[in-house]
């Protein structure tokens, strides 16, 4: 089935409730917290307190003593016994050099690097117990220098023997020479430097483990916080543990929230896991807040400097990146794909620049390991591409809708010059329709009222693009990345008709069980409620690449949509035996099958009964059963684009910026759900006006010490800082999946820092400022305003 004929059928643009909203709002929900073993033991995790030191000695003889204390593990219990935590195996440097691929052990091997590093495992009958032996521990430490910024790791001290500069790898994509020639002769270069700010990730529901092992089976079981359960547990065996894969049960239950954090392969997890076998019993980790803080991978942190040549009119000829790229301090699981393949290839956005050269140089640093969050990379470019792109319109005199109708792409498939051939789009219509929902006719006079009041008021644009469906294997291939990524679906017909779909995708708050049955059921023809989806299991989902890259509907919806087309093509074989006709002659349309051109018709349900039930069957032909597996690659990412307009106030006595309109307008192809689409643009734009006005993550820059450990000190988003959103959307359906759909997931936290940062520098451009670095805070912005004045 093709996209148009599958967007018209029942069910899909329903805003159906969520199915899973019962439990998670009475409380039914089953974290892994929630979870209780059998012979069940609390784990507590010493931590390093020093950002660089040598481990001279640890003595735990007075922990181990303690009341209740079953074992303590250190690094040389682990040292020999399983490997590192595998890293930079996703791409190859581009310029000739190795990248350096320092070990991250489980436990620390002689030296911490990082405020948060794990340097022994506690583990005891109670939690308090645990935490009370945790700091009987005596660590003796020789404190080393440390870095924090990635502008000083060049000359800082070497973090690890295999990277003396502390540098990791140099990637580059695109043609550089073009680029140079066409800066040459360009009419016009505009330039910005710019910071993108690093993230703490706050999920609902901060990390947590379970790791149990069975001795009559010898099979392991681990409950996690995941959202790639099948991923984690290949990664763990194969890299870490050298266990067969078929002994090792990965389960990551209800799951709060996890925006890209929860992807990786954390030490914790692998500890949890082998000590259970070693202690015979199930042991329990779950990170408190200051914990999370402090070892959850964070995000983003670049330093960028940019330059785009322009002709006389404003016309993109070329574009010139340079960034630096803050690892942490270890390679984490994702994150050397991040500042490459996930941010490099999106940097031509909208439009018809030519020529795209983008240089990469990534840096270790003693700070925490920085990997995907929400966008991963595509914030980052959308940031850096949409505030240069208005600091153009404003070199050149011209209106930021203006220079960017000027560059728009307006014709498909259109081939980037930095790898990405995007499929279908219409980035105009996004433009107007925003501009529209904005009341941008309505700006000056808003001005002038506020002006009136002795505020500032400013108006932001960023017309965002990103690549979804994360990844098609060729695409990944043709990248340099070593691995591409595929969705498993199962599609079970019980004998009544009803269906369990198994899905390699997980949901972590995304709403897949209501999403996904809408799918199944409208495909089928049969209500939502006779559809269940199970998810987050390997022992009962085949396989599963998970969740994360807004590729759960286009990839495991299209996989599921793959089983359901093998399911339709063997129900019309039983269909054609009962109606005693061709399979040729059948056809099925809104749960029923019917011979063309005939009255006769039967109900899925009874198809479904019969392939149970095979009495006066052609068992000869057609085995029993009504269950098929599917596996899709889809053959090119999706690429939902959009506009977003900002306008803010700010208070030039204080520098307080208030957000006072919000308007996005998104092309999310065919929308299965529009409710959920909704919320996941709500959420994501919280996310992204997060970023641009408050969280920042600052470490001393002498000690290496997490200075934004706690809620008092990272400002989280309320909502009380936001008006209401006003939302849009424009439809040009994905070409080549069978949905029609392109994800949404990450699109309001892509989309929303530029708009917002774009918005400010537009107020405050009367004052004479010209720029500044997220987040917009009032002080920040209160001393960019005193130093345009000086
Ligand atoms: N959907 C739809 N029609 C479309 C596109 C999507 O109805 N055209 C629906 C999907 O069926 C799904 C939801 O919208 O129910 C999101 O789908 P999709 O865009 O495919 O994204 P994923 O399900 O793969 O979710 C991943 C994405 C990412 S990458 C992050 S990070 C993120 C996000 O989703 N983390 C989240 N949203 C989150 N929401 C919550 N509550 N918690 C997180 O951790």
């Amino acid at each position: 089935m093709g996209a148009p004929d599958f967007a018209k059928l029942p069910h899909i643009g329903e805003a159906l409730q969520r199915k899973e909203d019962y439990r998670f709002l009475t409380g039914a929900g089953d974290y892994t917290d929630d979870i209780h073993l059998a012979h069940e033991s609390q784990a507590v995790f010493v931590r390093s307190p020093h950002a660089h030191a040598l481990i001279k000695s640890i003595d735990t003889a007075k922990a181990s003593a303690m009341p209740g204390v079953v074992r303590i593990f250190t690094g040389k219990d682990v040292e020999g016994k399983m490997g590192g935590l595998p890293c930079g195996w996703l791409i190859t440097s581009t310029d000739g050099q190795p990248m350096k691929e320092p070990p991250h052990p489980i436990l620390a091997q002689g030296k911490v690097r990082y405020v948060g590093d794990h340097v022994a495992m506690v583990v005891a009958a109670t939690l308090e117990q645990a935490k009370n032996a945790a700091e009987a521990v005596e660590v003796d430490y020789e404190v080393l220098p440390a870095v924090v910024k990635v502008t000083d790791a060049a000359k800082a001290t070497a973090l690890h023997e295999a990277a003396p500069d502390n540098h990791c790898y140099k990637w580059a994509i695109g043609d550089k020479g073009q680029v140079d020639a066409a800066f040459a002769n360009a009419a016009h270069i505009t330039k910005l430097d710019l910071v993108n700010n690093r993230l703490i990730p706050n999920a609902m529901e901060p990390r947590a483990a379970i790791g149990s092992y069975n001795r009559a089976s010898d099979e392991y079981t681990l409950y996690v916080s995941n959202q790639n359960p099948h991923v984690e547990r290949l990664l763990m065996t194969a890299f870490v543990l050298g266990l067969p894969e078929h002994k090792v049960r990965v389960i990551a239950p209800d799951v709060g929230g996890g925006f890209g954090s929860k992807i990786f392969l954390y030490a914790e997890d692998v500890c949890l896991t082998w000590a259970a076998k070693q202690l015979n019993c199930s042991i329990k980790w779950t990170a408190d807040r200051s914990e999370a803080f402090l070892s959850d991978a964070h995000g983003r942190d670049h330093v960028s400097h940019a330059e785009m040549a322009m002709d006389k009119d404003g016309k993109f000829l070329a574009m010139r990146v340079h960034t630096d790229a803050n690892l942490g301090a270890y390679l984490s699981t994702f994150s050397t794909a991040v500042p490459t393949i996930l941010y490099a290839t999106l940097l031509a956005g909208q439009y018809t620049c030519p020529q795209v050269y983008v240089e990469v140089d990534a840096w270790f640093t003693n700070t925490a390991p920085v990997d995907a969050y929400r966008g991963a990379g595509r914030p980052e470019a959308t940031y850096l591409l949409e505030r240069l792109v208005s600091r153009c319109g404003w070199d050149m005199g011209l209106a930021q809708d203006e220079i960017r109708k000027r560059n728009f792409i307006t014709q498909w498939p259109y081939q980037t010059p930095v790898a990405l051939q995007y499929d279908v789009g219409d980035y105009m219509q996004c433009m107007t329709k925003a501009q529209d929902l904005a009341d941008v006719a309505g700006f000056d006079a808003r001005r002038q009222a506020s002006e009136a009041k002795g505020l500032k008021r400013g108006i932001g644009y960023s017309s965002y693009i990103e690549a979804c469906g994360i990844a098609p294997s060729n695409i990944a291939g043709a990248l340099g990345a070593r691995a591409g990524l595929f969705e498993c679906g199962e599609v079970r017909v019980h004998p009544t008709g009803s269906v369990t779909v198994f899905t390699g995708s997980h949901s972590h708050g995304q709403g897949h069980e209501t999403t996904f049955a809408q799918v199944v059921a409208a495909r089928l023809g049969i209500p939502v409620e006779n559809v269940d989806v199970v998810h987050g299991d390997t022992g009962r989902v085949p396989f599963g690449m998970g969740t994360y890259g807004s590729r759960s509907i286009s990839v495991g919806g299209a996989a599921i949509m793959k089983a359901l087309d093998k399911i339709e093509t063997k129900a019309k074989k039983i269909a054609a035996h009962l109606m005693e006709a061709s399979d040729a002659d059948i056809e099925f349309a809104n749960g029923e099958f019917t011979v063309k051109g005939t009255d006769k018709k039967i109900p899925f349900g009874q198809v479904a009964l019969t392939a149970y039930v095979p009495h006066n069957y052609p068992l000869d032909k057609l085995e029993p059963g009504l269950n098929e597996t599917a596996f899709y690659d889809p053959t090119n990412f999706t690429f939902p684009a959009g506009t977003y307009i900002c306008e803010v106030e700010v208070d030039p006595a204080t520098g307080v910026v208030r957000v006072d309109r919000f308007s996005a307008v998104d092309d999310f192809g065919t929308i299965i759900n529009p409710m959920i689409v909704e919320g996941q643009v709500h959420g994501g734009i919280v996310q992204g006006i997060g970023q641009a006005l408050m969280e920042n993550c600052v470490y001393d820059e002498s000690t290496g010490q997490l200075l934004t450990g706690s809620f008092m000190d990272y400002a989280m988003p309320r909502a009380d800082d936001f008006p209401l959103f006003k939302l849009g959307t424009v439809c040009t359906p994905c070409t080549h999946n069978p949905l029609g759909t392109k994800g949404c997931g990450e699109a309001g936290a892509i989309g929303s820092p530029p708009a917002v940062i774009n918005a400010v520098l537009d107020a405050l451009a009367p004052l004479g400022v010209k720029d500044f670095d997220m987040p917009a805070s009032p002080a920040r912005v209160w001393e960019a305003i005193q130093s345009a004045k000086a």
